[in-house]
């Protein structure tokens, strides 16, 4: 069934289009846990969250859920669930301790026993390549690398070339039973917390060095995409996943409008361009004129950036407002803005309403707007919603169970603003909760728990949340009530 001949059934249950996928999200880092074992290297993670200061408590993935010993009950958990699809990520310091140099048997082992048991699961397997654990020797840099003023890691080109090289080692070992390859996992976050709000690691605080990293992870984008082609049978399914962000003036005026604009080109034209049209949005490259001149976007790139193809992966968890003026941030932990070229000139106002956890304000209509846009603007694009979910305080009460409400709540009313785009023919194929477990919430620790299985993390107890249980139920009718 093609999206135009999907219409919602007039029943009390919002039902998805047949063959819908369902599933689950984790990323390596935030789960594994076994950061030194069987060869894994370190990646700029293990670095940042052992620098005091940066992560809330001292936290570490060192541990995390243990997911890399307890892989087997992790998946038994998701063919409780009924899902149809798990989201995965590689680490790729498993694969490549260095980042470069030959691969690691036992790392690539693991992630095919993961594969393995999902397959016997009846699962299909959904590997991301990068959600943000790059090798730590590739930020060092080795004293034979060439010289380089924007130092390592993103910034640097050779970055991009190397992920490719690792590409091929992931392709050649799990090509014959993956069949939905993420190159990465939002790029916006890698170059802009990373590296000019200092937020996330490596921590840096250079706007030049992360509009740099910017192009080079779409560089690693297509070149990655280019070795899974070369690689991979021509069924395989190739897509990234972006953070799109959902914007929304502060007030209808033109200052708030240009506000707007300044943030959308860096945090969604400068992703959606190259990538889908092979140029980069040129009032960016205006607005930046005074950090970067761009000259390390070099001939051929953008061609190799655009190399279609199958799918988009979208994030979303709540829309942004912004508004005209001197750059303040709802988090004071934020030293620097992320959104270079427009910092001086944008204010990010507390928008109305509930929050999460994450004090990120509850709002499913912007997950609609951002579908209907993408409709609109890639209407050839099948899209997947690659991770949606909320934190919230949850704890087990003296039987044992996980109530949350709060988490059903926005649950069911992000799967109904799925619906209604679907409805008004956005090509949406697939989603997946944000997160399958409790996790490593990046600079807030295991402070901010996801999951809709919590994790007690001193005996690494599983328990399914309210949320689970609710999830199943909608995977299980393929729909939610209306
Ligand atoms: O936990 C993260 C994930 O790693 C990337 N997307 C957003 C999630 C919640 O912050």
């Amino acid at each position: 069934m093609t999206t135009n001949e999907f219409r919602p059934d007039a029943s009390a249950t919002l039902r998805f289009p047949a063959g819908f996928r369902w599933g689950t999200a984790t990323a390596a880092y935030q789960i594994e846990g076994a950061a030194q074992e069987d060869g894994r290297g370190p990646s700029i993670w293990d670095t940042f969250s052992r620098t005091p200061g940066k992560v809330l408590h001292g936290d570490t993935g060192d541990t995390a859920a243990d997911h890399y010993h307890r892989m087997p009950e992790d998946v038994a958990l998701l063919r409780e669930l009924g899902v149809s699809d798990y989201r995965f990520s590689v680490a790729w310091p498993r694969v490549q301790p260095d980042g470069r140099g030959p691969a690691s048997q036992k790392g690539l082992d693991f992630y095919r026993r993961l594969v393995d048991e999902l397959l016997d699961a009846g699962i299909r397997p959904v590997a991301t390549l990068y959600h943000w654990d790059l090798p730590q020797q590739l930020e060092t840099g080795l004293p034979g690398d060439s010289a380089d003023a924007a130092g390592g890691g993103w910034p640097r080109r050779d970055t991009a070339e190397r992920f490719a090289d690792y590409t091929r080692y992931v392709a050649e070992a799990l090509g014959d039973r993956v069949a939905t390859w993420i190159t990465l996992n939002e790029p916006w976050c890698a170059a802009f917390l990373g590296y000019a709000a200092g937020i996330h690691a490596p921590g840096r605080t250079d706007p030049a060095a992360a509009l740099r990293a910017a192009h080079h992870l779409n560089l690693a984008h297509g070149r990655s995409v280019q070795a899974l082609r070369a690689a991979l049978p021509a069924s395989a399914e190739i897509s990234l996943t972006l953070n799109l962000f959902a914007l929304r003036p502060a007030r209808d005026s033109g200052a708030d409008r240009e506000a707007v604009r300044c943030v959308d080109a860096v945090a969604n034209r400068l992703f959606l361009d190259p990538v889908f049209h092979g140029r980069l949005p040129e009032d960016l490259v205006r607005d930046t004129a005074e950090v970067t001149d761009w000259s390390y976007v070099h001939d051929g790139d953008l061609e190799a950036i655009a190399t279609p193809i199958d799918s988009l992966g979208v994030n979303y968890y709540t829309p942004l407002v912004v508004a005209a003026g001197a750059h303040t941030s709802p988090s004071s932990s934020r030293p620097r803005s992320p959104w270079p070229g427009a910092a001086g000139d944008v204010r990010l106002p507390p928008a109305p309403g509930p929050r999460t956890a994450m004090d990120w304000p509850v709002d499913a209509g912007g997950l609609y707007e951002l579908l209907t846009r993408l409709r609109d603007e890639l209407p050839h694009t099948p899209l997947l919603i690659t991770e949606n979910g909320a934190a919230y305080h949850d704890y087990a009460d003296p039987e044992g169970r996980v109530h949350d409400p709060e988490r059903i709540a926005y649950l069911h009313q992000h799967l109904a603003a799925v619906h209604r785009a679907i409805a008004d023919g956005a090509d949406v194929r697939g989603y997946f909760v944000w997160s399958l477990l409790d996790n490593f919430e990046w600079a807030y620790g295991y402070s901010k728990r996801f999951g809709i299985v919590h994790v007690d993390y001193a005996s690494q107890r599983r328990t399914l949340k309210d949320s689970a249980r609710w999830y199943a139920a909608v995977v299980a009718r393929n729909g939610v009530e209306a």
